[in-house]
């Protein structure tokens, strides 16, 4: 069973990257207005992960954001975080679910339209599609989509369930590509790079927010 939840339109994601915390990373992406943030550490100890999460917590608590952790329950758990992000290697949903309650946010990870419909049967309350690009932030990265493949699962999802999950795109997204993926009826979109590693991230998190409320305006 899943209580209905209310996910954000731009979610983001931290990376590890040299000089540039992952604290710092949210502090920034709130005070520009993030109201999301998934809290995803692939290099460090479970030890400084919870660390790091608990930090991330206070942050989000500050700006009334959502906190998602990624990968791990156990330490979603320890620190009270919303909710989780599962890929398909990590805990099952359902089991996730088990442990965390009804009231906890639990993502998934797809590839494909089966991926898709696994999640929503497992109980995700919203499911991260992807890559749409090329994308040098996740490893073993599966086949990029591009537009036609998004468009394809989008749809072929709309017409295989009864009980859709709002569907995030994810993986190089640019401010520019908000306006296809938001009419191809992409629930909204997940972006680390494009606020993290650019030199002026409260910027971009502008752009972002504007693009996904009235469609996309260029800057200079
Ligand atoms: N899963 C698929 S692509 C991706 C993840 C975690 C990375 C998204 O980051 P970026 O930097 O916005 O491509
Ligand atoms: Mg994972």
């Amino acid at each position: 069973m899943r209580m209905l939840k209310s996910i954000a339109k731009l979610q983001f994601i931290t990376q590890d990257i040299p000089g540039f915390s992952h604290i710092e990373q949210v502090e920034i992406a709130c005070s520009a207005g993030v109201r999301w943030v998934q809290l995803r550490m692939k290099e460090a100890t479970v030890t400084k992960f919870k660390e790091t999460a608990i930090a991330v917590n206070r942050v989000c608590k500050k700006h009334e954001s959502v906190f998602i952790v990624n990968d791990n329950v156990d330490v979603a758990l320890k620190v009270q975080a919303d909710g989780v992000h599962l890929g398909k290697k990590d805990m099952l949903p359902s089991k996730a679910r088990l442990m965390m309650g009804l009231k906890a946010i639990i993502g998934g990870t797809a590839n494909s339209l089966s991926d898709m419909l696994w999640c929503t049967e497992e109980g995700c309350d919203y499911i991260g599609v992807g890559p749409y690009r090329f994308t040098s932030t996740k490893k073993n990265l599966s086949p990029v989509l591009q537009s036609c493949g998004m468009l394809d699962l989008i749809e072929a999802y709309s017409i295989s369930t009864d009980n859709p999950v709002p569907i995030i795109a994810i993986g190089g997204i640019q401010p520019d590509d908000v306006q296809e993926l938001i009419q191809s009826e992409y629930h909204g979109i997940a972006v680390s790079s494009a606020i993290a590693k650019i030199e002026n991230p409260a910027m971009a998190v502008e752009i972002f927010i504007n693009n996904l409320k009235h469609g996309v305006t260029t800057y200079s």
